[in-house]
């Protein structure tokens, strides 16, 4: 089942069981309506926020043996930005991860900062919304260790983050940010992350569609709100 079709059918199971008005209703008294549910999202995005909560849970997303490891895909173009080529020809020594908004102590991180702390791999799938999908090793630093390092104040809901190529930001909300499989990742199948697959850095989101895992990142931003939402997809991608 391609993620959509899954989508579908769990939003659809989860109307079935309860009922639309009525799915919403019992998904505030459960608590299981999105951060912001009241907003411009609407009952389809609750429902499948609902279903995805009450059905998978915190649970971890499903890791893979090394022998099931499969040929990565490239979706989308390197960044065209002269100032990519530039830190580019550089090793990527001057990348800069600025880490801000709502927290005690904004940071900014090279790579090599990001390195130095406790790293964590993985061999998840990631599914894209268009139907194809790899199982791939992804090391990092959980996205979690560096929102504690920056100090999260208990309002905080969402943590956006931004591409070096501007069209490319997203956000996830609170829960999904402290994952501990949420990754701010820099290596690939052992090795250093390729340009094609978000290299030099990029957010690794294994429990959502592709499109979450944005590539290139240089800004992640804690806030009390849902950001403006820069993509065509539902801001909510649980599989
Ligand atoms: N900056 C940036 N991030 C991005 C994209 C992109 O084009 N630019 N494509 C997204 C989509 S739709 C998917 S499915 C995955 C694909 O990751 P891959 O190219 O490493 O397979 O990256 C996501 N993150
Ligand atoms: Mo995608």
């Amino acid at each position: 089942m391609s993620g959509i079709s899954r989508r579908n059918w769990l939003v659809g199971g989860f109307a079935a069981a309860a009922g639309g008005a009525v799915a919403v209703k019992m998904a505030a008294r459960y608590g299981l309506l999105p951060p912001d549910a009241s907003g411009i999202y609407g009952p389809g995005t609750a429902l499948t926020y609902a279903a995805n909560r009450i059905l998978v849970g915190n649970s971890p997303a499903r890791e893979f043996s090394r022998s099931q490891i499969s040929k990565p895909f490239v979706n989308g173009d390197p960044p065209k930005e002269a100032t990519f080529q530039k830190l580019q020809s550089n090793g990527f020594l001057d990348w800069r991860l600025q880490v801000d908004g709502m927290v005690s102590r904004p940071a900014t991180y090279s790579l090599a900062d990001l390195k130095a702390l406790p790293a964590r791999s993985q061999i998840t799938h990631l599914a894209c919304e268009e139907g194809w999908s790899y199982i791939s090793e992804w090391t990092g630093v959980p996205l979690a260790h560096v929102l504690s390092n920056a100090g999260l104040p208990p309002q905080a809901r969402y943590v956006a983050y931004q591409s070096i190529q501007k069209d490319w930001s997203d956000f996830i909300d609170i829960a999904e940010a402290l994952h501990p499989q949420t990754l701010i990742a820099y290596g690939l199948n052992g090795g250093d992350l390729p340009v094609g697959n978000g290299g030099p850095l990029r957010l690794r989101v294994p429990r959502q569609l592709g499109y979450k895992s944005v590539k290139y990142i240089t800004r992640i931003t804690v806030t009390d709100r849902m950001p403006k939402f820069a993509g065509d997809y539902s801001w909510y991608a649980g599989i």
